[in-house]
């Protein structure tokens, strides 16, 4: 239950993307799923809890982070899951200078098996500043806080204006976090730095973000253009996390759809589609038998989502330009693009789905949203639906005295209604039990993007 970075609520800023198109689809309830994907949110909060809490079996847990840096950091009044996340990173930057990048020290934190209620772990604080910068975290706000504020006006936008300028080393094009405990050093930054600033140019309007952009993406020796025009890696085809390319170039392609070769991002936008669609020669993903996307990487449902939801947009913006991807000989319209999103190989077009795999359409008959179908993961890999309530057991448990919960054969007493978990292995067999994170621990950087693809499809079937 640490803090899984900042990033992994990153992904939230996409919420506010979900596309539309005319598609029939049938068969799940997408509107309960949605409905419990959003509620997921609560089970996830740290803080003091406002009384429109739902997910009463959480109480009010790590109400004195921050005070060793002599900053309060607890939330007082949020009412939704975006609000909730945008108090959070505008008291992480209140401080001029100084970016809050992580609560709690990873080791101490993994060696125990305890209700976030009862942390007494090392609560320690992690900043970057001009002397120990971090760009990925810090563009990574920004980008939150921009999305956010396209969402709902609680977001001052001078807030944002000042913060490429308040925080000119943190967000210094060379900097890197080796100031930050394991769990927040990346591999990559540059394209946190291109995320923050496609953002800010949504948000604001204001050209000198895209300037930024051009020029930067248009020196053709900077190692960021290179890992964009992937001579380094294969950084086009991922999106997550860690990674954003996918999403800059999705993101950005709607500015550009009709200057395709004037940058790289149209390019690479179609680079990705095609690293996805079954029948392109480029394909770098694979499926299951049941029909599940895979690739390499931890917890598998983080990309199933995180993808799909891309594809559904950028198939949006082609059908809105009339434009087609080409795979080598293979052209993918938009709307082959969300069935792919939907479903597996051309052949069972439209009767196998990404999303309704996910929802129990698969070998097993089992869903992978906790709590919706008849049949779903009961022994998560999740500190607080493992271990009773407060209501149940007021008294503290300790660092080690969780184990015996985490180690028992029953069900998790407390349903995380609406978690996905990291799903099943590639031949999608799934074991229901605790000790394996990769397939039964919840994230929020994959419940985030499911919450758009889940919006679109519940917006065919209505
Ligand atoms: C940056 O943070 C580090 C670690 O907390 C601290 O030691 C240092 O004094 C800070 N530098 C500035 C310029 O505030
Ligand atoms: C854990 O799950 C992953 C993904 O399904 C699988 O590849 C791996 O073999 C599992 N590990 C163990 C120890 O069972
Ligand atoms: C590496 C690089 O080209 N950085 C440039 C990115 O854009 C800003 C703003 O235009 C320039 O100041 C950097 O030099």
């Amino acid at each position: 239950m640490q803090e899984m970075v900042s990033k992994s609520r990153i992904i939230l800023v996409l919420l506010g993307l979900a596309a539309m198109s005319v598609l029939k689809v049938a068969s799940q309830n997408y509107g309960d799923a949605l409905t419990k994907c959003i509620l997921f949110f609560e089970g996830q909060r740290s803080g003091k809890l406002p009384s429109t809490q739902r997910m009463t079996w959480r109480k009010d847990s790590a109400l004195h982070d921050g005070s060793d840096i002599g900053v309060s950091l607890y939330f007082e009044h949020a009412v939704a899951a975006i609000r909730w996340g945008t108090d959070y990173f505008l008291k992480s930057t209140s401080v001029p200078g100084t970016v809050v990048a992580q609560i709690g020290d990873p080791i101490s934190d993994h060696n125990c098996w305890e209700r976030p209620e009862d942390m007494d772990t090392l609560r320690t604080t992690y900043v970057v500043n001009q002397t120990h910068p971090g760009s990925e975290v810090s563009a990574e706000i920004a980008a939150a806080l921009a999305a956010s504020s396209l969402v709902s006006r609680l977001v001052i936008l001078n807030i944002l204006k000042s913060f490429f300028k308040e925080h000119p080393r943190i967000l210094q094009f060379k900097c890197w976090t080796r100031s930050l405990p394991i769990l927040l050093r990346f591999q990559w930054l540059r394209d946190e730095l291109f995320w923050g600033a496609a953002w800010l140019y949504k948000a604001t309007n204001d050209p000198k973000y895209w300037d930024y952009i051009l020029r930067n993406i248009s020196n053709s020796a900077s190692s960021f253009a290179k890992r964009l025009n992937s001579v380094v890696g294969n950084s086009f085809a991922e999106f997550g996390w860690d990674s954003k390319d996918a999403g800059i170039n999705v993101l950005v392609s709607k500015w550009v759809m009709n200057t395709p070769n004037e940058n790289p991002f149209i390019f690479n936008a179609d680079r990705f589609v095609c690293s996805i669609l079954p029948e392109s020669p480029t394909i770098s993903v694979t499926y299951s038998p049941g029909g599940l996307l895979f690739k390499p990487g931890g917890s598998n449902l983080q990309h199933a989502t995180s993808l799909s939801l891309l594809l559904i947009i950028y198939a949006r913006y082609l059908e809105q330009a009339h434009r087609v991807v080409s795979c080598g000989n293979v052209v993918a319209t938009p709307a082959r693009i969300i069935s792919v999103a939907k479903g597996r190989y051309a052949t069972t077009l439209n009767t196998e789905r990404i999303v309704d795999y996910i929802l129990g359409k698969n070998p097993l008959g089992m869903s992978y949203m906790v709590g919706y179908g008849n049949k779903y993961p009961q022994k998560i890999h999740h500190r607080g639906s493992t271990l009773p309530s407060i209501d149940n057991h007021p008294g503290h448990i300790g660092c080690h005295d969780g184990t015996p919960y985490f180690e028992s054969e029953d069900p998790n007493p407390n349903v995380l209604v609406g978690a996905l978990v990291g799903g099943p292995d590639n031949s999608d067999q799934y074991v229901d039990g605790r000790v394996n994170a990769s397939e039964s621990e919840p994230t929020t950087y994959m419940n985030a993007p499911f919450v758009g693809v889940l919006a679109y499809f519940k917006s065919l079937q209505s």
